[in-house]
């Protein structure tokens, strides 16, 4: 095992971190998070092209309709029905449920107003192979690992509130050629992305309690923030300007 490996967990035994200090070194590491990814940081200062928009919003709908994979990985893992019922919610919320759309649905009207048809979207043609790898792995993590891991994963979110935001103030000073209606799945998520980090947080904070299983439990999220940085760098090799 690599001591570079994220996953691994090859350090002497210290002593377990209190809560608070074992959350803090979670929130810690959001100096990580792919808003601070150069290909973030130009999208958001308005220097992408229509093309590059167009590559990066085709390449995060794989992530997208991936989420309820992974997050339905989770629950056929999870014995606890009280944790089942809570999670259930996040399937619900991208695949939407009676007449609520959904945020896959969402993200065509995104996918639209940036000038990607349904089907130019749903094809899939223009995801490239790193971001497939990469959300590939995700989801075969959820399938693989204890439940609790899993939703240690999906903590990222942590730092998401302020990824939507920032795209909801730059974007229609910057691209004013995107439809407002587009950006309505970053407006959905910051309230929906809070809920679900509380009880990720919980779960997270309960579950891994020895210093080895919190050492894990940040390998854990290096390793979903990998992915996410990943997409970013195959999206900005595939789609340079
Ligand atoms: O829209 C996003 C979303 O629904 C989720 C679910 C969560 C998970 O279960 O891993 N992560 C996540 C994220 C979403 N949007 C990303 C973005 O940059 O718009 C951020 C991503 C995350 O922070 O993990």
């Amino acid at each position: 095992m690599h001591l570079t490996d994220p996953l691994s967990t090859s350090r002497e035994e210290g002593d377990a971190w209190t809560r608070l200090e074992f959350e803090a070194r979670l929130r810690d590491m959001g100096k990580r998070y792919h808003i601070h990814h150069p290909f973030n940081v130009r999208l958001n200062s308005g220097e992408c092209s229509p093309q590059q928009i167009r590559g990066w919003v085709a390449n995060r709908f794989y992530y997208q309709i991936n989420i309820p994979l992974k997050d339905a990985a989770i629950l056929s893992n999870c014995g606890d029905r009280a944790t089942r019922r809570e999670w259930v919610v996040r399937l619900l919320d991208h695949d939407g449920w009676g007449e609520q759309e959904g945020g896959i649905e969402a993200w065509t009207r995104l996918g639209k107003a940036v000038g990607l048809s349904r089907e130019a979207l749903w094809s899939l043609e223009l995801v490239v192979p790193g971001v497939r790898f990469a959300v590939d792995a995700y989801v075969n993590f959820a399938q693989r690992a204890p439940w609790q891991e899993g939703v240690c994963a999906s903590l990222t979110e942590m730092f998401a509130p302020q990824i939507h935001r920032d795209r909801l103030a730059a974007w229609p000073l910057n691209y004013p050629w995107i439809a407002a209606d587009g950006l309505e799945y970053f407006r959905s998520r910051i309230p929906l992305a809070q809920r679900d980090v509380d009880h990720g947080l919980r779960v997270t904070l309960d579950h891994f309690t020895t210093r080895s299983q919190q050492e894990r439990a940040l390998g854990i999220l290096q390793f979903k923030l990998d992915i996410l940085w990943q997409m970013l760098d195959a999206i900005e090799h595939a789609f340079p300007g």
